[in-house]
């Protein structure tokens, strides 16, 4: 049978990229999203190329929704090889003494929080099989603060620190843990950022090619495809005109 790779927030961006990428690898997916509108179209187009996919809807910030949802799923869907973390984004870019309470909320509960109680609900099944893989979507604001970062970069410094101590955890296990930590790469991110705000979000990606979801996918597929022995557990991936979270050099 197919390996089942179950990806959160995969309506949209690199969540949406990973879903095509392994679905086309031949791995039968557990697509999350907060509204069933949002995934159907892309559940829709991968059934239209024959791939199994099916949808689980929750709000990744309410842990009591997230533990009701996955307990829902058939049994045989309830063993899932591949954990890609991947919801979760950043809200807001201003001085930390500027900030807005709901905004760190936000993406602590969806960011820290949501990723680990997925970890929590899929890992232990994992380990009774001795196997499996969580791959994390990190960031590169994850490895040094940059001006007006602050909390969605705290957020990404713990998912590195989260996924480092799962490694740790389950070092005696076949199980592969992996940090992918993308520079700037063109979604929704930072209209989410800017709360929706088109022309600050497009300013983001002026002057700079930036990433596409689709390259952190393959590198999300790279790792999963990589021979058992091999545990890829940290990329770093940024565009060629980005050295940093703060360093972008931008053609004008
Ligand atoms: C997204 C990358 O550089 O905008 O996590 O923080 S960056």
């Amino acid at each position: 049978m197919a390996e089942t790779v179950l990806i959160t927030g995969a309506n949209s961006g690199i969540g949406e990229a990973c879903a095509y990428l392994f679905g086309r690898a031949g791995y039968r997916l557990i697509l999350t999203a907060r509204s069933a509108e949002k995934i159907k179209p892309v559940i829709d187009s991968l059934s239209s190329e024959g791939i199994e996919a099916i949808s689980l809807i929750f709000d990744i910030t309410d842990r009591d929704a997230v533990i009701k949802a996955f307990s829902s799923l058939p049994e045989e869907w309830r063993r899932v090889d591949i954990l890609i973390n991947n919801a979760g984004g950043a809200l807001g870019l201003e001085p930390l003494q500027e900030g807005k309470f709901e905004d760190w909320d936000g993406m602590i509960d969806a960011n820290i929080k949501g990723l680990l109680t997925m970890t929590r609900i899929v890992v232990p099944e994992m380990i009774e099989r001795n196997h499996g893989q969580v791959i994390n979507i990190g960031s590169v604001a994850g490895d040094a603060a940059y001006a007006s970062g602050n909390v969605y970069c705290a957020t990404k410094a713990a998912v590195k620190a989260i996924t480092d101590g799962l490694r740790i955890d389950t070092v005696s296990s076949n199980i592969r843990v992996c940090n992918i930590k993308p520079g700037l790469v063109e979604t929704n991110f930072s209209r989410a950022r800017f709360h929706g705000d088109e022309e600050r979000a497009e300013k983001v990606y002026q002057g700079i090619e930036p990433l596409k979801a689709e390259d952190i996918a393959s590198v999300a597929l790279y790792a999963a495809k990589a021979p058992a022995h091999v545990q890829i557990a940290e990329v770093l991936v940024l565009a060629t005109h980005q050295a940093s979270g703060s360093v972008v050099y931008r053609e004008s």
